[in-house]
């Protein structure tokens, strides 16, 4: 057995193995057409536990022909979420885009987009909104639904309309997730594994049933990383019931409603919250119809919140 050291971009992990992207899927010989893709299984350290889906890491195969973690390589970013006692959970890593899917049935929570836009500013990757269901939006989505779709659009988030049964949308999702690692994330059931489905559709991911009062049933249990065929990386992630705010300060919060920033530096106080100040240009934006007042109101909600 060699000892090379070997790098490679973590797929997912069961406690203390590790599913690792076999190497010779990076070989540029065509002639290797069938080579072994088969994932590395790698047992890691202890010292490792924080090492996720999307990490890179390097291993190497000891005398046993097993593989084990040499290293955690740098990551770029971690979304994390709220786990048990608050304490936060990293999910995964190393993304570039986060593509927050919602539907109809489980209806949207916009509080709950807002704070996946938050999050992607932390992280600093760009995000994408998309409506999945649309065979549903007639029976039940209301006129304050579509207001707020169209705010995102016209704050400049890609909104996509998307149903993964009949692959609508999909073609366009595919092209802004080209060259990038993308996780999606939102509600349980709204349809992140089909939509996945749809674009790997050799990947056979698990997708589950909605139960009579619409909700998910938690069917993706961890966030398992899919190499695209366009280059780039699919994660699909569990369900969320809520997503709340890590811990940010009040700056960073209004850094995540990014319609606000042509317009911050003309408030009179230069850590003006916006909300109760005087010469807010946040707020007479608002009443200027320049920024959602809907959007608005929920930051404030948001603010209040974090004190
Ligand atoms: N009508 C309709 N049903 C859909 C659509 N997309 C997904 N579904 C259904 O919604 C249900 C949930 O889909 P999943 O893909 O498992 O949802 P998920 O977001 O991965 O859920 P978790 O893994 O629990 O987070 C399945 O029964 C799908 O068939 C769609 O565009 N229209
Ligand atoms: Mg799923
Ligand atoms: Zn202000």
């Amino acid at each position: 057995m060699s000892t090379t050291i070997n790098t490679g971009r973590v797929i997912t992990r069961f406690g203390a193995e590790l599913l690792v992207e076999n190497p010779s899927k990076s070989s540029d010989n065509n002639t290797e057409e069938h080579s072994d893709k088969t994932p590395i299984r790698c047992t890691a350290k202890r010292k490792f536990d924080s090492i996720v889906c999307g990490d890179f890491i390097t291993w190497h195969h000891n005398l046993h022909g097993n593989a084990s973690v040499d290293d955690l390589l740098p990551r770029h970013n971690a979304l994390t979420r709220p786990g048990y006692r608050g304490r936060p959970r990293t999910i995964a890593a190393n993304i570039d885009l986060l593509v927050v899917v919602n539907s109809w049935l489980p209806e949207t929570s916009w509080n709950l987009v807002d704070r996946y836009l938050i999050a992607a500013e932390q992280l600093n990757a760009e995000a994408i909104v998309v409506m999945n269901k649309s065979d549903m939006a007639k029976a039940h989505a209301t006129d304050e639904d579509w207001e707020a779709m169209k705010a995102y659009q016209d704050i400049g988030y890609p909104v996509l309309e998307m149903n993964a049964m009949t692959g609508e949308g999909i073609d366009k999702l595919s092209e802004l997730m080209q060259n990038k690692t993308s996780i999606f994330s939102g509600r349980s059931g709204v349809g992140k594994s089909s939509i996945a489905n749809k674009i790997l559709p050799e990947s056979n991911i698990l997708t589950g049933i909605i139960s009579d009062s619409g909700e998910g049933k938690h069917t993706t249990t961890t966030a398992t990383l899919y190499e695209l065929e366009n280059n780039g990386y699919l994660i699909d992630s569990p369900g969320v019931r809520d997503y709340a705010l890590g811990d940010i300060s009040d700056a960073e919060l209004a850094e995540g409603y990014i319609e606000f920033l042509q317009y911050q530096d003309s408030c009179r106080f230069n850590n003006c919250t916006h909300d109760h100040e005087p010469k807010c240009a946040i707020r007479t934006a608002v009443d200027e119809n320049k920024i959602n007042k809907n959007r608005y109101l929920r930051y404030i909600k948001a603010l209040r919140s974090l004190e």
